[in-house]
């Protein structure tokens, strides 16, 4: 990918939906990138059942170019385990490989933990893995692969036992989770950045800082000379963060909701790069 205009903006987790007008969600966030030279979308900027139908897909993605070739940015788009059909890249090394931003899925070895299909995931992953030819596995591709691969595989599985039957009311009160998932969110939340600087010394050495998304919590982290920042998506309850990549630093700021759209506001922490 050639050099990429500053400054970079980050969001992730967008979450554009089959039912949602994906032209006046992105109005409410484009003063984030008013004067960027790029933003990155870093996954999940389509749901599941938007990123599955493909020419819907295409022209979500079309809506996202032209809003950004109006405000003169260039949008790069990343695949995230929701809109993981998407084709195109999973991450980038930017900065001489000092930066790497990926959506996080693949520092999980059940991609997302929090979700009732995450045993499943993590078994067709293993497996995905297992098959891969070693030097293909020790590599930032084959690992963002297998994600890519179990994702197809649980999902396509999963779809068409959902189609074949309804689950009775019994089920459904037996399949009522929620604290296991509560519990799981939280477990993701301590461990990722953990996770992510393991991930940064096993296949991208050269990094010593990783922007996420995924977990759905802004925050910055350091560990040893290493940093893990994470953005967060407009949709909870809690305020979102987005990262700005400048010269040598990275900054997380809080997107500040003005009426309903979305500026950049205070700074939560900045990266030395
Ligand atoms: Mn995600």
């Amino acid at each position: 990918m050639p050099e990429l205009a500053e400054p970079i903006v980050i969001v992730s987790d967008v979450h554009l939906s089959a039912r949602s007008n994906w032209a006046s969600k992105l109005d409410r966030i484009r003063g984030l990138w008013q004067k960027a030279g790029t933003v990155v979308f870093n996954g999940d900027t389509l749901n599941l059942g938007l990123a599955n139908r493909k020419e819907m897909c295409r022209q979500a993605i079309e809506c996202i170019g032209q809003i950004c070739q109006a405000d003169g940015v260039r949008a790069v788009v990343l695949a995230g385990n929701a809109d993981s059909i998407l084709d195109g890249p999973r991450h980038l090394l930017l900065k001489g490989g000092r930066l790497l931003v990926l959506h996080g899925d693949v520092l999980f070895d059940s991609i997302s933990p929090w979700r009732r299909s995450a045993k499943k995931l993590r078994a067709a992953r293993d497996e995905s893995l297992r098959k891969m030819p070693p030097r293909m596995r020790a590599s930032i591709e084959g690992q963002q692969a297998s994600v890519t691969e179990a994702i197809r595989i649980v999902h396509d599985r999963s779809g068409k036992r959902i189609r074949s039957r309804r689950r009775t009311f019994l089920e459904n009160l037996v399949s009522l989770s929620w604290p296991r998932q509560i519990l799981s969110i939280l477990r993701a939340w301590r461990d990722a950045p953990g996770l992510a600087v393991n991930f940064m010394e096993t296949y991208s050495p050269q990094a010593n800082c990783l922007v996420m998304g995924h977990i759905h919590r802004s925050g910055i982290w350091h560990i040893g000379d290493r940093s893990v920042i994470s953005t967060e998506g407009f949709e909870g309850p809690r305020k979102p963060g987005v990262a700005y990549v400048e010269g040598d630093s990275v900054t997380l700021r809080i997107a500040r909701q003005t009426g309903a759209s979305y500026q950049p506001g205070k700074v939560i922490g900045r990266v030395a790069l």
